[in-house]
């Protein structure tokens, strides 16, 4: 098949996953186009049957705010007509949903069609679809796409409850590893980074978004740094990250917190920690706490969302009420203290994300959506 990717190209579980499921499909022979304002950051610079195709964006002065959904939607139409493509797939619905719609609606004066398909990843529906601003539009273009996912159960009752999507029904397809790259093992010079082999590292991933409770994160941390030695490792940035380096600051532990900024492959520091953090206040799925899970990284999050599909409780991690940082620490000491609980802890976590989560599978899932899209 031909297969149009739109989704966002910077730091992000949505972008990492739909660049991930372009490669692994390119992989079993499919053509695969990227469609967006920047090469997704886990595309490396040339794959076989993998393209991209910039959207560039016209500054006009008169634009306050440059219509990159009108750009995208011209972007496709051209991509979709050239490249003849049989599906077009859709990775968070804002835009991308309605520049979809747009395209299709442009093809057809030409007598064509395209199957589009929507994954929906969370805050697409959680919290920015739900805005008075764009909700309408966000519930019709959605409904206007020929097969919908959600990356867990969770956020598929979210949108039917959010939008009361009678005209629609959602697939719940989960996001993925590859567990060859998410493996302890794969990455034999772990052990000599980030702090002496002896000592415990915790880690966060994320964009340093509100909803990511960053701030929480150092406060557990803090707890834990009290009654052991241990280091924390923040990977990625964004908007909260001075508030997260201002309480590292103030509660006197700076200096065994390490701020690395966003690092495109992880794999190789999951497999240096002991414990990842992810105290977030919503999360749809928490795709770093499955690569973390993968990496056999025990993790102590927070009960909330998809979470709860992705962390069996007392197996794999633990999880606590959002904000209990004492709850969280204590769960991370639990875990830290006792290296039995830990390996154990440790197998289970890198045995269930591949039972469950493997690349494989769910990448066949979707390659099942699209025959079935485009034989519809
Ligand atoms: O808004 C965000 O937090 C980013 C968003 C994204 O585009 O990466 O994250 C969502 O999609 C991920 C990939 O499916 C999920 O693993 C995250 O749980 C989800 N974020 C939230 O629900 C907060």
């Amino acid at each position: 098949m031909n297969i149009g990717i739109t989704c966002y190209p910077t730091y992000g579980g949505s972008g990492a996953l739909a660049t991930e499921l372009g490669m692994a499909l390119a992989a079993r022979g499919h053509e695969v186009h990227f469609i967006t304002y920047k090469q997704p950051f886990r595309l490396p610079s040339f794959l076989p049957r993998v393209y991209f195709h910039e959207v560039e964006v016209n500054r006009y002065p008169l634009f306050e705010f440059p219509p990159y959904d009108l750009a995208l939607a011209v972007r496709m139409h051209e991509v979709i007509v050239e490249h003849r493509l049989d599906v077009l797939h859709c990775h968070y619905a804002i835009p991308h949903a309605t520049s979809a719609f747009l395209a299709r609606e442009m093809l057809r004066v030409g007598k064509r069609d395209i199957k589009v398909v929507t994954t929906l990843h969370g805050t697409d529906i959680t919290i920015v679809g739900q805005d008075p601003s764009y909700q309408t539009i966000t519930k019709f273009s959605i409904e206007r796409s020929d097969r919908i996912t959600a990356v867990s159960e969770f956020l598929r009752r979210e949108t039917i409850a959010a939008f009361g999507c009678t005209g629609c029904s959602v697939e719940v397809i989960p996001n993925f590893i590859d567990p060859e790259v998410y493996d302890r093992a794969a990455h034999p010079r772990a052990a000599t980074l980030l702090a002496p082999p002896e000592i415990p590292v915790l880690m966060h991933i994320s964009n340093f978004r509100a909803v990511k409770r960053v701030v929480d994160v150092v406060r557990i941390f803090a707890r834990v740094r009290e009654v052991m030695p241990a280091v924390l490792v923040m990977v990625g940035d964004g908007p909260d990250r001075v508030d997260a380096e201002l309480e590292a600051r103030t509660l006197g532990i700076d200096g065994d917190v390490q701020f690395l900024g966003k690092i495109d492959a992880v794999a190789p520091l999951l497999a240096r920690a002991n414990l990842f953090l992810l105290p977030s206040r919503s999360e749809s799925f928490g795709l770093s706490a499955l690569e973390a899970l993968a990496s056999g990284v025990p993790v102590v999050g927070s009960r909330a969302g998809g979470l709860l599909e992705v962390i069996r409780e007392g197996e794999t991690g633990e999880l606590c009420p959002v904000g209990d940082v004492d709850a969280m620490a204590e769960a991370a000491l639990g875990i830290l203290r006792d290296g039995d609980k830990w390996r154990t802890m440790s197998d289970a976590a890198a045995a269930d994300a591949r039972a469950r989560f493997s690349q494989d599978a769910v990448v066949s899932q979707y390659e099942k959506l699209y025959e079935r899209a485009v034989g519809a």
